[in-house]
Order: C-alpha cells, then structure tokens, then sequence
C-alpha cells in the first residue's frame, strides 16, 4: 500500500539540483535511431497533447498520451531528441523513504492493443538529459521514438511552463541545495 497521495510540487525545491545531479549516472543508452522510415500509412501509435517542460538547462521531460491503434502491444524502446544529448524512457515509484523517485522503464513503455499510456508529471515521462538550448514557452521540440518491431514514430511538442512533479532519482543522491550552477 502506498502512502496518502504526495503532492508533486512538494518537490519543486529539488529540482535545480537535480539538475546537476540528477541523471549524470544515467547508462548511455541511446540507441542509433535506427532509420527504418516509419512510413505506414496508419500510425500505429499516436501522441496527443505532447508537451515539455520548459527549462532553461539541464533536464527537463516530456509528457503526453500515447495511444496503440493496433490490435498488438507495442513498446517503445528508445526516445530521441535534437534537443538533448540523451533521452530515457522513465517511470516514477515511491521509494522507500516516501518520495517520489523516477528511473529509466526497464523494457520500454508497454503500450497495450487498442490502449493508452499517459505520460503525466509524477508518472512516466520521456527524459530528456542535457539540453542542448533552452527550452522556452511554444517552442516545437521534436521527438522520434523507435519501437520493438523497428519501426519509428515521430512527433513534436510545444514548450509549457510547469512548476513541479520533480521527482528524486532512485540513485540516492540527496540533492545538494547549493551547486546548482
Ligand atoms: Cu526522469
């Protein structure tokens, strides 16, 4: 059983820290995108309301809802981006001492047959680790995702203004309130 619901922005404070801290031992995993065009006629994911969150540096997130047309799970193994030098698919848990926690999604994002996974602050959300420019207000952030039969599905979000949902890396690191820049 989990705790009472925890309020993402309670852990706003963390967040420029985290920045530095946050994912610096992340596995690089970046797959080569692999170029096999995604060209179906039918998509067979969709994302609706794509978002980013907008950060000056560092790391920020993706969010939205990914929808499966087909009658097949899909997952989703790799995220890319232009706009970070790495992109990791992440879920978010409570850990052990009542905070929430966000590691890479061991196997990708499931997206189940005729299904949907929200990508929502506090949730799953798609990475992004060091920005290479800022991400502003309504900026198009574009993103690529490979799946698990080859294929690509690629979409853009707009950036948005988000204050919260910064959740610690199950890492243990205790952010330190003072060398964030
Ligand atoms: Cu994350």
């Amino acid at each position: 059983m989990t705790k009472k619901h925890i309020y993402p922005f309670l852990f706003v404070l963390a967040s420029a820290s985290l920045a530095l801290t946050g994912c610096g031992q992340a596995t690089t995993s970046a797959a080569p995108a692999s170029s096999a065009s995604a060209s179906q006629s039918t998509a067979a994911l969709t994302v609706s309301d794509p978002w980013v969150k907008a950060a000056e540096s560092g790391m920020t997130a993706a969010f939205g809802t990914i929808r499966n047309t087909t009658d097949k799970d899909i997952t989703i193994v790799s995220a890319t981006t232009p706009a970070t030098a790495m992109a990791e698919l992440h879920e978010t848990i409570m850990g052990a001492n009542g905070t929430m926690q966000m590691q890479a999604k061991q196997g990708g994002f499931v997206i189940p047959a005729k299904g949907e996974l929200t990508l929502a602050p506090g949730e799953n959300h798609i990475m992004m680790m060091g920005l290479t420019k800022p991400v502003q207000p309504g900026d198009e952030i574009a993103f690529e995702l490979a799946l698990n039969d080859g294929s690509t599905i690629s979409f853009t979000a707009p950036g948005k203004d988000f204050s919260g949902a910064n959740e610690n890396y199950s890492g243990g690191q205790t952010p330190a309130p003072s060398s964030s820049k």
